[in-house]
Formats: C-alpha cells, sequence, structure tokens
C-alpha cells in the first residue's frame, strides 16, 4: 500500500508524499554497494542520470536538500564571505544558520518581489571594499518557496550569470523544485539549469521519492562536495536502496507536476472564493499561500476537520499539491475552506 491510509487531506507539503508501489518495488531489488566507497551501483546511476538529465559533468546523491545547498556554499565560499541570495530564500531562511555554523558565511538578501531578483540589485550587492566582507557566491531558489512557488524567468537567470560571470562569483540553484519551475514553463529541466554552476535538486519534493537530493556540478566541484559531504554525516553507505525511488521520482515524477499546478490553481481560486487574500500572479507552480490573520488558529481549525495546511508565517498559511492527492480529496479541502 504506498498511500497512507489516514484520511487526512496532507497540503503541508509536497514532501508528505509516501514512495508509490513501484518506488518500493526498486528499493527491495536495488542492487547496493558501500557508496562512501562510490561502489553503490544505483547511487551511481542516479547521480550520472540526474547530471546527464541537467547538463553537468557530475552529480552527489545526499540525504536532504539542506544537505545539498549546504555542501554547495561550503564548496563555493570562503570563511567572512557573502552569499548573495533573493529575501526569504530557504537556504537562509529554513536552514537553521547553517551557512554561517558550518561554512563561517553571512547571507546578504537582495529584493525579489514575487522571488524574483533583479540582476542590477545583484550587481549592486557585490561587495569588494577592504572594509565589507567579500562576496563569495550568488545563489537563486527556482521555484521559490516563500513567494509562493513563484518561476525564475529565463532572462532574469541569464541576467544573474552575466552578472556572476563578469564578477568572476559562482552562481548556485536551489532548485529544490526547478521541475516545476521547468514543467511551468514548458522547458526542459536543463534549459533551467545551464546558467548555474551548481544545482541542488530534490527528489522527495513534487516527484514523490521518500529520501534524497542531487547536487550537481563540475567533475572538480562534486570531487570537493564529497569531502563536505561526509563532514555532515551524509555518507550513507548502502544507500542504493534510496536511490532507487530516487531513479523512479526523476523518470516518472516530472510528467505530474502540471496536473499538481493546475489543482494549485484550482484551490486557490476556492481560497479567494471563499474571501481569503491569495495573489493570483503567485500561484505558477503546486503551492498557494493565503493571507490571514490569526494563520496557526484557522490551521488548528481545519486540521480538526481532516484538512492540513502549514501556517509558515504568523498571518499566512501555504497548501502544496502534490500527487497523493485524489479528485475526493481535493473537492473535500474545498469544502472544509469555503465553509468559514
Ligand atoms: N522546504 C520544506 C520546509 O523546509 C519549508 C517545505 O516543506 O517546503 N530548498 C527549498 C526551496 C525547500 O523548499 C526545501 C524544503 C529545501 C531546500 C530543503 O529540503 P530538505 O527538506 O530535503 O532538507
Amino acid at each position: 500500500m504506498s498511500v497512507s491510509r489516514t484520511p487526512r487531506i496532507d497540503l503541508r507539503s509536497d514532501t508528505v508524499t509516501t514512495p508509490t508501489d513501484t518506488m518500493r518495488r526498486a528499493m527491495a531489488e536495488a542492487l547496493v554497494g558501500d557508496d562512501v566507497y562510490a561502489e553503490d551501483p544505483t547511487v551511481n546511476e542516479l547521480q550520472q542520470e540526474a547530471a546527464r538529465l541537467l547538463g553537468f559533468e557530475a552529480g552527489l546523491f545526499m540525504p536532504s536538500g539542506t544537505m545539498t545547498n549546504q555542501v554547495a556554499i561550503a564548496v563555493h565560499t570562503q570563511r567572512g564571505q557573502e552569499v548573495i541570495c533573493a529575501e526569504g530564500s530557504h537556504i537562509y531562511e529554513w536552514e537553521l544558520g547553517m551557512m554561517a555554523a558550518f561554512s563561517g558565511v553571512v547571507p546578504r538578501f537582495v529584493a525579489a518581489p514575487r522571488g524574483i531578483p533583479d540582476p542590477d540589485g545583484v550587481r549592486r550587492a557585490i561587495r569588494r571594499s577592504i572594509h565589507q566582507s567579500p562576496t563569495g557566491l550568488i545563489s537563486l531558489e527556482d521555484t521559490h518557496n516563500k513567494a509562493g512557488g513563484t518561476v525564475l524567468p529565463a532572462e532574469v537567470m541569464a541576467g544573474v550569470r552575466e552578472v556572476a560571470d563578469q564578477e568572476g562569483l559562482p552562481l548556485h540553484l536551489d532548485g529544490a523544485r526547478m521541475m516545476n519551475a521547468a514543467a511551468a514553463q514548458g522547458v526542459s529541466a536543463r534549459d533551467v539549469a545551464r546558467h548555474f554552476h551548481s544545482v541542488s535538486l530534490c527528489l522527495s519534493k513534487g516527484l514523490g521519492a521518500p529520501v534524497g537530493s542531487v547536487l550537481l556540478g563540475s567533475r572538480d566541484f562534486v570531487a570537493r562536495a564529497h569531502r563536505y559531504r561526509k563532514m555532515m554525516g551524509g555518507g550513507m553507505r548502502q544507500a542504493g536502496m534510496l536511490a532507487a525511488a530516487g531513479l523512479i521520482a526523476l523518470r516518472e515524477g516530472p510528467a505530474r507536476l502540471p496536473h499538481d499546478h493546475r489543482r494549485a490553481r484550482e484551490l486557490a481560486h476556492a481560497l479567494v472564493n471563499a474571501g481569503y487574500d491569495v495573489d493570483l500572479d503567485t500561484v505558477q507552480t503546486n503551492m498557494v499561500y493565503a493571507g490571514l490573520q490569526g494563520a496557526q488558529a484557522k490551521v488548528d481549525a481545519w486540521a480538526a476537520q481532516g484538512l492540513l495546511a502549514n501556517a509558515l508565517d504568523t498571518d499566512r498559511v501555504r497548501f502544496v499539491l502534490h500527487h497523493q492527492i485524489s479528485d475526493e480529496q481535493l473537492a473535500r479541502a474545498i469544502e472544509v475552506i469555503g465553509a468559514r
């Protein structure tokens, strides 16, 4: 049984999905070896397939998107530097100060209306003076979680890459949901990834794997990332059991995403009809944020009726669509939301 038996309608995140029957079978049958020695054939296959798909030389499998992001930061930066990122970026906002704790770097947020930074704003944020901490890295997020799952336009990514090249800086993508971004734009994942020196891709969000993210980059970058993964405790030994599910997620997950996006729009319209404050322009992928006072109390009231959402801010509630929400569950969610 791949879907949880609980009657709850869980829209807290796309991380809540459970492995499909195909994934469970692949996990049971996976060929494995010790991945710390780079001898797990299934992990190697996943890393190579993800690298090929996104157009990089190499990939490295890790337990989480937090680890792939933080390892990337560790490889790209030196202590005392700044990391330029869009305001609200997950690498700072939700990764528990790890860039400071592990790499000794600090974030410099740039304004990013609806999650989209302006390349000129990025250029202005770069620090070179002897009196300031120098910029070590620029990092973008696509889709931008806190902005509502918004998609970075190609010209913005190209513009920021131009700035990075002119300034000799590396450009990283927190692409936890970059497959959603690609699907929303009708472009390939490689088309999104080509602007970046490194990409963190999560397999355990909308793609549906139970665990795992892959960090992609040049062969040299990934060789250096190996050491930091081990330092963080991410050497997972017979991880092919997990990579097997990751391979299914990578192969079968992306095709399902447009369906999640259509349903997010449906839910967003239902929220608007029920009088909630939703910026429909931000509903571009599988997320919907609704503004309301007393978010946690509202979330608790919905939970009592079996509808789970996330109060990530005091005055905003987030709903995330994923492939294990049935038509009946979506209809029921809309019914619960409508009964104010
Ligand atoms: N985000 C989670 C929570 O941490 C908020 C969620 O439910 O959305 N980058 C982005 C853009 C993310 O949204 C997340 C997870 C991560 C990185 C971290 O991934 P994990 O949870 O695998 O460490």
